[in-house]
């Protein structure tokens, strides 16, 4: 017996979805779905820890991020889709995972660093926790890969560590109780028999890292408090062509290989989304673009997101009058999801030995 090739990977229902989401998570999804079992969770649970959105806004969003998932290429009869609050086994495995991590695991967090900014007292543990309710979503399922952003990594890294210690620690029980699988690649840090896999990431291609159009050095995000920093699937034309128009750049031309972006963060960023984009390698964009300006670059980089993004963007519109056909295909998800965890979490009761008087 081995474990399942199943993938797991999900996004906040915070704020609008931008270009990073799309080339580093959801746009990579879709050709899984024809490799694995997959699992799209639009992760509510994690839209808590920084602060509690307006109600209204949160439901909104989760529905958004959905019909984005829907719109980009997902299909809910390949994948699962659903919600993460509505599968009790994501909280209740975190709350076990909170009890597996160790707080100096959580403090090496650089999320957690840059979230908590400089008071991070007042950070709720929520926060600080967010990479054991991780680890459970991924876990839960027993999820074997996770394609996500780079930025994930380290979180990552952290889900291994927890199935890791979890696998040691109860590994007589695992036996005793025959359920584990023996360890696809043995090694004298793991037991034979392991209850979790030791999950692997899927961060790859040119689009890993989508860095802000203000900034080549910061990451694109939802969170910055300029919106010409990012594009959002729902821009319309004009939109996106103003933001890569008054995108920051330097005054060189592009260089004819990849060598030459070195130094020069904004560069690469723009040949980077043109790559992903076009689904091409950042040096067949500069064998295109090489010794351009940007005055050419951008109106071409400008025309390729449009023809992208903007089909989606109508399908994302349609999905915004059918809220009830978003919510069917949440619940239809949830029901799959939730027969898949629960008796993985059964097996985990058992495993640590709480009383089963059901
Ligand atoms: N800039 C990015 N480039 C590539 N991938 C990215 N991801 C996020 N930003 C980039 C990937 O998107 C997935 C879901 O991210 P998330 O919604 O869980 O939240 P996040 O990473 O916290 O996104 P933001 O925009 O950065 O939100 P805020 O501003 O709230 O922190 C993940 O796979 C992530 O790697």
């Amino acid at each position: 017996m081995t474990f399942r090739s199943r993938a797991f990977s999900g996004v906040q229902p915070t704020g609008n979805l931008h270009l990073g989401n799309y080339l580093g998570a959801v746009s990579r999804w879709v050709p899984v779905q024809d490799q694995m079992e997959t699992i799209f969770c639009v992760v509510d649970l994690h839209a808590i820890t920084a602060s509690f959105p307006d109600p209204g806004e949160l439901q909104a969003a989760t529905r958004e991020v959905t019909a984005a998932y829907i719109a980009a290429g997902i299909d809910p009869k390949k994948s699962i889709i659903f919600n993460q609050s509505q599968v009790p086994a994501h909280s209740e495995l975190a709350w076990i995972f909170n009890c597996v991590a160790r707080i100096g695991w959580m403090n090496r967090m650089t999320q957690f660093k840059d979230k908590a900014g400089k008071n991070r007292e007042n950070a709720s543990l929520g926060l600080l926790a967010y990479p054991s309710l991780m680890a459970a979503d991924i876990l839960a399922y027993k999820a074997t890969h996770v394609p996500v952003g780079d930025d994930q990594k380290q979180h990552l890294e952290l889900t291994r560590d927890i199935a890791a210690k979890f696998n040691n620690d109860f590994a007589a029980q695992v036996k005793e109780l025959g359920v584990g699988v023996p360890n696809p690649t043995p090694s004298p840090e793991l037991p034979e028999e392991l209850f979790f896999p030791m999950t692997e990431p899927m961060i790859a291609g040119p689009a890993t890292r989508i860095m802000s159009l203000r900034d080549g050095t910061k990451k694109m995000s939802k969170s910055d408090p300029s919106d010409l920093s990012r594009i959002n699937l729902i821009d319309d034309e004009d939109t996106i062509s103003k933001k890569i128009r008054k995108a920051k750049t330097d005054p060189e031309a592009l260089p004819s290989e990849v060598d030459g972006l070195a130094g020069r963060p904004e560069a690469g960023n723009l040949v980077g989304i043109y790559a992903a984009l076009a689904e091409k390698t950042k040096d067949e964009v500069l064998q295109e673009f090489g010794g351009r300006q940007f005055s050419e670059f951008k109106p071409a980089l400008a025309d390729l997101a449009v023809a992208k993004l903007t089909p989606m963007t109508s399908e994302m519109r349609r999905y915004k009058e059918e809220p009830a056909e978003i919510d069917s295909i949440l619940k239809d998800g949830a029901e799959r999801a939730a027969a898949i965890a629960e008796p993985i979490l059964k097996d985990v009761r058992k495993i640590i030995g709480f009383l089963d008087v059901r």
